[in-house]
């Protein structure tokens, strides 16, 4: 299996869509291929030589899918955002290296049934494993399409029965300066902290994502599990989870703590309530070359369809 080798395979030796397909179909067997025809795939640009091997079984979710090009690998992990490793876009690629994603563990508090320290496998066994590709657009206004590997947050939740007195779920990034060295600076309250309301994590499009391109997670994305919600913005995506709580009223979220007038609790793309610093009507793609045009910033980043029923009737400007 190619997995024993993963720098031994040169972009140029196969088509860029053959790469990725190729390798999707090893990876994902007869599951895929039999439900889904390649041409409802978008073709995906080649999966960068040192991308790091799995072996999950998924399948690709049209309906939750956008037919965008994704971003290619490369800038999804050197573009990132993972204060823990670095404030610059390229210092969590270059130190997020010293994270160990395995073994991981996640302990589940609060008002639930089924509480506990669980290892990942345990954690994750019997949620099936999808590939969506998804608009994601950071509230810095640049944006990118990311074809992530995980699973409904639904699913977990439903697992893990939470309580009548359960309305959001609070999630706890790893606390732990050795293997994440921003956590020894103050430019952050740490562990990075986030939350959702109940009804926005039962959301069919919350993903808790494991991987993206086929593979596992890099480190500088999240490893080995990260929140996706794609129609807030980034920062909602809390990174290398140890904790997921369910409680009685809304969590704090750490860029909330760091300046509550910019960063709110539902932090909902919207291109009609600007940063107090910045624009939100127009975002930048990344990975388009320098003279590429910004974009329209859509409502709930074009999620419009799917979520705007959460928000009937909230005031969205003070509800930022
Ligand atoms: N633990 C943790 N999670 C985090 C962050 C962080 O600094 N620490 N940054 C957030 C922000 S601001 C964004 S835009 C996204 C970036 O995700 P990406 O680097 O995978 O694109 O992660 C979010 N999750
Ligand atoms: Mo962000």
């Amino acid at each position: 299996m190619r997995r024993h080798q993963p720098n031994r395979i040169l972009p140029s030796e196969i088509t860029p869509e053959a790469t990725y397909l190729n390798r999707r179909d090893l990876l994902a067997g007869a599951v895929a291929s039999g439900i889904l025809s390649a041409t409802a795939l978008p073709a995906l640009p080649v999966v960068a030589a040192e991308a790091p091997a799995g072996h999950f079984n998924f399948t690709r979710n049209a309906k939750y899918s956008v037919s965008l090009e994704p971003t290619s690998y490369k800038d999804i992990t050197h573009y990132n955002n993972f204060y823990e490793f670095g404030t610059g876009k390229e210092d969590p690629a270059a130190n997020a290296g010293t994270l160990r994603p395995r073994p991981w563990s996640v302990a589940v508090e609060g008002e639930c049934e089924t509480k506990g320290t669980f290892g990942f496998d345990d954690l994750i066994k019997g949620l099936p494993l999808e590939e969506r590709v998804y608009r994601f657009r950071c509230v810095e206004a640049w944006s990118m399409v990311v074809p992530w590997l995980g699973f409904q947050l639904s699913g977990l939740i439903q697992k893990l029965k939470p309580t009548s007195k359960a309305k959001y779920v609070q999630f706890v990034t790893l606390m732990d300066p050795k293997q994440m060295p921003g956590e020894a600076t103050d430019v952050l309250n740490w562990p990075y902290v986030e939350g959702l309301r109940m009804d926005e994590a039962m959301n069919p499009l919350t993903l808790m994502a494991i991987g993206l391109y086929g593979r596992a997670l890099p480190n500088q994305d999240g490893a080995p599990l990260r929140l996706v919600v794609p129609w807030k913005y980034g920062f909602k995506g809390i990174k290398s989870i140890v904790k997921i709580a369910f409680v009685e009223n809304q969590p704090r979220n750490t860029w909330n703590i760091a300046a509550p007038n910019e960063y709110g609790f539902y932090a909902n793309v919207n291109p009609h309530v600007d940063h107090p610093r910045w624009s939100q009507a127009t975002e930048r793609p990344i990975g388009k070359g320098l003279f590429a045009k910004n974009q329209p910033t859509l409502m709930f980043n074009g999620y419009e369809n799917e979520v705007g029923y959460l928000y009937k009737g909230m005031d969205l400007r003070r509800n930022f």
